[in-house]
């Protein structure tokens, strides 16, 4: 069957006027993402949903068009959040009658597309730019928490079954490690040895959860720094984007998921091992904002699991792109055959960071409550 070309596809969707330019957009690490301009000037962001990774696209969507009414609505916020906040919406088919429900996606040669509206004036950042920039990341997850806390884990579909469960990891880590054809190296071993050290921990969160501690919430899923768009003008965060990882799960995953992104100022990508580190002060940045947003609907409990949270989702990260890069390479996105390895050291040497710095980052948990 005859492929449409990008432009093609993004007119399949209830646009204003052809389509212009096309593209690549981001470093998202699983979908393929482009942004589209048309003649009359309007930009969206055309995405091809990896379906290796999200086997049901209906899902993904039903949660995202489920969050943007619940957020229309006010809930029991009122306000649709900050006067300058923006939620992607997903563009429904020009079509209604040919698409899938819900009706805002394309299903094509076995693959799976969407249009997005494009979140304007706004940039990100793969890494941490200053502390002012900290406190807006974490004041955009306080803001989103804000305005879906109230939403019915019950109206959200489990777009992906055992996302951020990390027993699930672990176990998956050991079939990959048996069955890894992967050459060891000196690198791998060290990897090996630091999960072993680790194992009881993976359950932290889990277990939480089980004793009934911990109730499942909506969650952004991946609030790291470049999924935050900044106001390129006011410098302000308007917008938390990729809401793929939508769904019902633990606040701690995202505020662990956030504090390892934001902490870590040489990034996901570090080259030099030695420069990553967990920056306490752009810890405080975050997460005082974050609880600026949040703090009124969080429990004692939550507050207690904080620690964990944040040592728990860096360890959790390295042990999946550990994972990964022992199976072939064939969840993340890589540049280079060692890329998920390279990227497993980084998020191992910022979990040793964390740990090290224990005491004085539960002092700064206890200092915010
Ligand atoms: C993936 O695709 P991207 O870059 O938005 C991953 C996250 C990881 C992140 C690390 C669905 O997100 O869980 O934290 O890479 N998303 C999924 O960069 O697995
Ligand atoms: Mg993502």
């Amino acid at each position: 069957m005859h492929s449409p070309s990008l432009a093609g596809l993004a007119e399949r969707f209830a646009i204003a006027g052809p389509v212009a330019t096309v593209a690549p957009l981001g470093n998202g690490n699983v979908n393929e993402t482009f942004l589209v301009t048309t003649e009359p000037g309007e930009r969206y962001v055309l995405q091809r949903i990896n379906t290796e990774v999200f086997h049901q696209p209906a899902l993904v969507m039903g949660n995202i068009a489920a969050l943007a009414s619940h957020i229309a609505a006010g809930g029991a916020n009122a306000a649709a959040g900050p006067a300058d906040w923006q939620l992607p919406r997903a563009v429904p088919l020009a079509d209604r009658a040919a698409a899938p429900a819900p009706g805002n996606w394309l299903e094509l040669n076995g693959q799976a597309w969407r249009l997005l509206t494009h979140v304007s004036g706004a940039t990100s950042f793969d890494t941490i730019q200053d502390g002012t920039h900290a406190a807006e990341v974490g004041r955009a997850l306080g803001v989103f928490h804000r305005l879906i806390h109230d939403l019915p884990t019950a109206e959200l579909a489990d777009t992906l079954e055992g996302f951020h469960i990390t027993p699930r990891y672990l176990a998956d880590y050991r079939r990959s490690l048996a069955a890894s054809r992967v050459a060891r190296c000196d690198e791998a071993e060290h990897c090996i040895a630091f999960v072993a050290a680790r194992e009881s921990l993976a359950s932290v969160l889990e277990d939480a959860r089980a004793r009934g501690e911990l109730q499942p919430r909506p969650i952004h899923g991946d609030p790291k720094v470049n999924n935050v768009m900044v106001d390129s003008s006011s410098g302000r965060a308007v917008a938390l984007v990729d809401l793929d990882t939508v769904k019902p799960g633990l606040v701690h995953y995202d505020i662990g998921d956030c504090l390892r992104s934001g902490c870590n100022r040489a990034g996901e990508d570090a080259g030099d091992l030695s420069a990553v580190h967990f920056d306490l002060g752009l810890g405080r940045q975050i997460l005082g904002a974050y609880l600026n947003e949040a703090r009124g609907f969080l429990t004692a409990a939550d507050f207690d699991h904080l620690y964990d949270a944040i040592r728990l989702i860096a360890f959790e990260l390295g042990l999946r792109f550990f994972s990964d890069h022992l199976a072939g390479n064939r969840y993340f996105r890589c540049r280079h055959p060692r890329h998920n390895l390279a990227r497993a050291l980084v998020q191992f040497r910022l979990t040793e960071s964390i740990e090290a710095q224990e005491p004085a980052l539960r002092a700064l948990i206890e200092e915010l409550r």
